[in-house]
């Protein structure tokens, strides 16, 4: 049988949970194949009862659903419901982040850990900061909630974009009003009998996905720095080695900070500490899964135990006693192989419960409390691990230095992005692809990202990264000063004079605003547009509703991007068009699906060197 992984330490646990009998996400695919064909070309609707219809791509059967729409419609309203729920999932998440900032000096959990990037975010959102930080930390948030509105006509951090970028979203009518303005909207115009030209309902895609990009995630990312301290370069380890037989080890996994750095500090706790002590534990070891994993790596050093496709084979090495989630990319798989373990898993969210979980509700107010709960009770599970079926693969954690933010690359270069941009101008960096998403049991696990990232940076492209892709390049080795030695000459130079990794690790799926924030800055300082920068995005093993959302905010910001799984667009011609090809006249980037990761490469190399010839560099 072919490997699932790339991965030693994944495909070591695969073939024990195998051998336990426990069936995988791979086993489930296979059990699932063929799928529907009509739902992989976007082809089959379901949105009213007249239906559910489909229409059939070879010509002969039904050209229209019962009420007359046919695939071009059919296709680009899927598309924007997968658009709308991932742009709510990021923003969502935002929210949350800003309800917290809302009540800072009123709960004990949370306070500012960054004033100067308090400060700096109020200010640009015209709040006087001459007062208390809790008092700017609330009108913040009470701001940040406007952008979540319909009273507004621009969402704020739309500003930060370079202003050719802003007049020519202007042009396009796709300026994002309200965060969750855009998401209702889609709602609305996928409805039976509303937006039934498919380019309307394509630019309305791109509008909410601006509304992520430079709204919900951003503010995701902005007030998670503010809460929990801005990232800086430290170094950390990943793999499934980061777990310790003879320690309890709490897995903290999904996306929002909130919940995990709580636990974070609740691990420290003195009294727990001895407890788990008494238990026979000699200590409580916390590892990262998928982004909340990111999230304390990048501000905490945190090790990660994997990503996506590892939720499932983290419980089989016998040792996890608690696996803590709040939302998004959890399997709910994840509680059936619990079960064979002694395992549990925790919930925390009103938003995310699941069946055979055990549920821990946080709020800002009891997170103190119900932290110290959820290390107790891996302390108190740590006593039932049956010792047959522990097995910690036998590999050495990979080091990575992670926690690059905008903010730390500024440092790192001097405080001006000037050496990066001389860099850049004269060729030693050729350019700059965000590499990021998910991974999808569909590609062999980690393959596609690592073989894009080593050819990229071999060929003088510096990487960035985030979420599970984040996850596959450190794995790989890539994120460790040492890794220079995998880069082209130039690129080495620049990455040995810096002592920096050719792969710069920026943090979770939201942290892709980071990006955006990076690609604007530079456009900016060159007195370009984006879309003229040296640059492109790939989601090479992308599985999530929120990836799409990311690929459609980067491609109307001038991106090219690149995505490695087919989209759900096949069944029409003109969607299909639209997004790899016509899409370019308006917003200067597109989509163009590669699943070979070398040919990827290719492509992108040829896009950076064909707008570096235009550039005059
Ligand atoms: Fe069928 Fe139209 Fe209803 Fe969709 S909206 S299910 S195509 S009748
Ligand atoms: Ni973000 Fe994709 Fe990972 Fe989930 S955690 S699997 S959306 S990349
Ligand atoms: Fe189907």
């Amino acid at each position: 049988m072919e490997e699932h992984s790339v991965h030693v330490d994944a495909n070591a646990m695969i073939k024990k949970l195998k051998e336990e009998g426990i069936l995988l996400v791979w086993d489930r695919l296979k059990e699932q194949e063929p799928q529907c064909g009509y739902c992989s070309l976007g082809l089959s609707c379901r949105n009213c009862a007249m239906g559910p219809c489909r229409i059939d791509p070879f010509g002969e059967g039904p050209q229209k659903g019962v009420c007359g729409a046919d695939a071009d419609v059919i296709v680009a309203r899927n598309l924007a419901r997968a658009v709308a729920s991932g742009a709510a999932s990021h923003s969502d998440h935002g929210r949350d982040l800003v309800e917290v900032l809302a009540r800072v000096g009123k709960v004990k959990a949370y306070s500012v850990k960054d004033a100067e990037k308090l400060k700096k975010v109020a200010q640009e959102y015209g709040i006087n900061t001459n007062k208390s930080v809790e008092e700017i930390a609330f009108e913040l948030a009470e701001a940040m909630l406007e952008d979540f509105g319909s009273k507004k006509e621009k969402i704020q951090f739309v500003n930060r974009a370079p202003k050719k970028r802003i007049e020519l979203w202007e042009k396009l009518g796709i300026i994002p009003r309200g965060i969750d303005r855009e998401v209702v909207e889609i709602m609305h115009r996928t409805h039976m009998g509303v937006d039934n030209d498919p380019v309307n309902i394509l630019l309305q895609c791109l509008r909410t996905a601006l509304a992520d990009g430079f709204g919900g995630s951003m503010i995701a990312t902005e007030v998670s720095d503010i809460l929990f301290g801005t990232p800086e370069p430290k170094m950390s380890e990943i793999n499934l080695a980061t777990l310790k037989e003879n320690e309890v080890n709490i897995v903290l996994h999904g996306h929002n900070p909130i919940v995990s750095d709580a636990i974070v500090e609740a691990a420290s706790d003195e009294e727990l500490l001895k407890l788990a002590k008494e238990y026979g534990a000699e200590g409580i070891n916390l590892a990262g899964l998928c982004c909340t994993g990111n999230e304390v790596l990048m501000r905490k050093g945190i090790p990660m135990a994997g990503n996506h496709l590892i939720q499932e084979l983290v419980i089989g090495t016998g040792v996890v006693d608690v696996i803590v989630v709040d939302y998004q990319c959890i399997m709910p798989a994840i509680v059936d192989v619990a079960k064979c373990y002694h395992t549990e898993v925790v919930t925390t969210s009103p938003k995310a419960k699941f069946k055979g979980a055990i549920h821990i509700e946080f709020t800002p107010e009891n997170a103190h409390e119900k932290a110290k709960e959820v290390v107790k009770l891996a302390i108190e599970r740590f006593r039932e691990r049956k010792a047959e079926l522990v097995k910690i693969p036998n590999v050495k954690p990979n080091k990575l230095m992670t926690g690059f933010s905008v903010e730390a690359i500024l440092k790192v270069l001097g405080g001006t992005l000037q050496p990066l941009i001389d860099a850049i101008k004269n060729g030693s960096i050729r350019g700059v692809v965000g590499s990021v998403g998910c991974n999808n049991p569909k590609v062999k696990q980690d393959y596609s990202h690592i073989t894009l990232a080593k050819r990229l940076i071999e060929n003088d492209v510096l990487v960035v990264d985030t979420g599970c892709a984040a996850v596959a390049d450190a794995k790989a080795g890539l994120k460790v000063p040492e890794a220079a030695e995998l880069a082209g000459e130039e690129l080495r130079k620049v990455c040995e004079s810096l002592g920096i990794p050719p792969v710069l690790h920026f943090g979770s799926c939201v942290d892709n605003s980071r990006i955006l924030v990076a690609l604007s800055a530079l456009a900016n300082e060159l007195g370009v547009d984006i879309s003229d920068l040296p640059a492109a995005g790939a989601a090479m093993e992308w599985y999530s509703e929120k990836a799409i959302a990311i690929g459609a905010y980067f491609v109307a910001s001038g991106l090219l991007v690149v995505l490695g799984v087919p989209p759900p667009i096949y069944g029409s011609k003109l969607v299909l068009d639209v997004l790899t090809s016509k899409v370019e006249e308006l917003t200067g980037g597109k989509f163009v699906v590669e699943p070979d990761p070398e040919k990827a490469a290719e492509i992108i190399i040829k896009h950076i060197e064909d707008k570096r010839r235009k550039l005059g560099i």
